[in-house]
């Protein structure tokens, strides 16, 4: 029976945020209730604009909100901050100087959608959202996918501010390609919430790798690379040389190390060392290199890891918004 000492104790973690699983005392014979460290809600996101990111999500999430609506909220600060040069408006353009955009959503239902090298809309994750409920398809690309916005009613306008297009006409000087990893260069915002219900959803969006081939898709739009979901097991999400993180299917793969009972953050080591090892056996400098992982599992645990140091990311649940250095591999 619940005695008032364990009624107490219930309320007050129940308050804290934390979620409960009964069971029977085998010692005792009595039902006593005992905390599965669940934390939810919780919303977690790539970067440093993650904490405003995050703001905006939790708006959602601490009102009882589905986590799907508090990754499209919250993704879209960045989407639509002229002054964030790597995500939505204000994004860097790609070496014909056109600014395009790449962004997926995954609900707690498997329900998918996704826009790449989508022009002229502020909002992509939104094209996204709209792909997945108002198509039967789960991906649009180019200009299929800004007829289909303009039809849905979203707004054609320039994205291409000044502070990049100056940058882009910079770079033209040497039109040298050359990815860079971390910060300036590239900075996608991937979002995975758990919301108060225990549903797990994810966002990704990004205008990609600066001055790339007009036409180059990076992982930021393809479930399974640069996002997953599985509302049984967890989410995850990445950011970095898109390239890499197809090669191995990494976000699917984050995911079904946790299936296979790793923690989060031991999922996101494991994805990264198979980048370590695939680049090394390809002879290939691993310093020209960063790709970074964030999960999150169905309890509320998350963790992060990536091949060098400078990604940051940021979490947001009951106790506040923090910014984290996520460890890394090359040190
Ligand atoms: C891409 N993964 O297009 C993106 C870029 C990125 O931090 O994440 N930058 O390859």
């Amino acid at each position: 029976m619940t005695n008032r000492r364990n009624f107490l104790k219930t309320t007050a973690l129940a308050s804290a945020g934390l979620a409960f699983q009964a069971f029977k005392s085998e010692s005792r014979g009595e039902n006593i209730t005992a905390p599965i460290k669940s934390t939810k809600p919780i919303v977690l996101s790539t970067w440093n604009f993650g904490l405003q990111a995050n703001a905006a999500a939790w708006e959602i999430l601490s009102k009882n909100g589905r986590a799907l609506d508090a990754v499209e909220a919250g993704v879209k600060i960045p989407e639509g901050d002229p002054n964030e040069r790597s995500v939505g408006y204000g994004g860097r353009p790609d070496r014909d100087g056109r600014v395009t955009l790449d962004a997926c959503i995954m609900d707690e239902l498997s329900n998918i959608g996704s826009v790449a090298c989508l022009e002229h809309i502020k909002h992509p994750i939104s094209v996204a959202r709209a792909v997945m409920e108002k198509t039967p398809h789960v991906m649009l690309v180019g200009e299929g996918a800004l007829q289909f916005a303009i039809a849905q009613g979203f707004k054609k306008e320039n994205l291409l501010v000044e502070a990049s297009e100056k940058e882009w006409k910079e770079w033209l000087k040497t039109s040298q390609y050359k990815p860079i990893a971390n910060i300036e260069n590239h900075d996608t915002i991937g979002m995975i919430a758990l919301d108060a219900n225990g549903n797990l959803s994810g966002a990704c969006t990004t205008s990609g790798m600066a001055f790339k081939m007009h036409g180059r898709v990076g992982d930021s739009p393809l479930i399974g690379a640069g996002l997953y979901v599985d509302n049984e097991i967890g989410a995850a999400t990445a950011t970095g040389h898109g390239e890499e993180v197809i090669r191995i299917s990494g976000c699917h793969l984050v995911v079904e190390l946790m299936r296979q009972g790793l923690t989060p953050q031991k999922a996101c080591e494991e994805a990264v060392m198979r980048i370590v090892k695939l680049t090394q056996n390809r002879g290939k400098e691993l310093k020209d290199i960063q790709v970074g992982f964030i999960a999150l599992n169905k309890k509320g645990d998350y963790g992060s890891y990536c091949v060098q140091g400078g990604f940051n990311y940021a979490v947001h649940d009951a106790t506040g918004n923090r910014l984290l250095d996520a460890n890394y591999f090359l040190k």
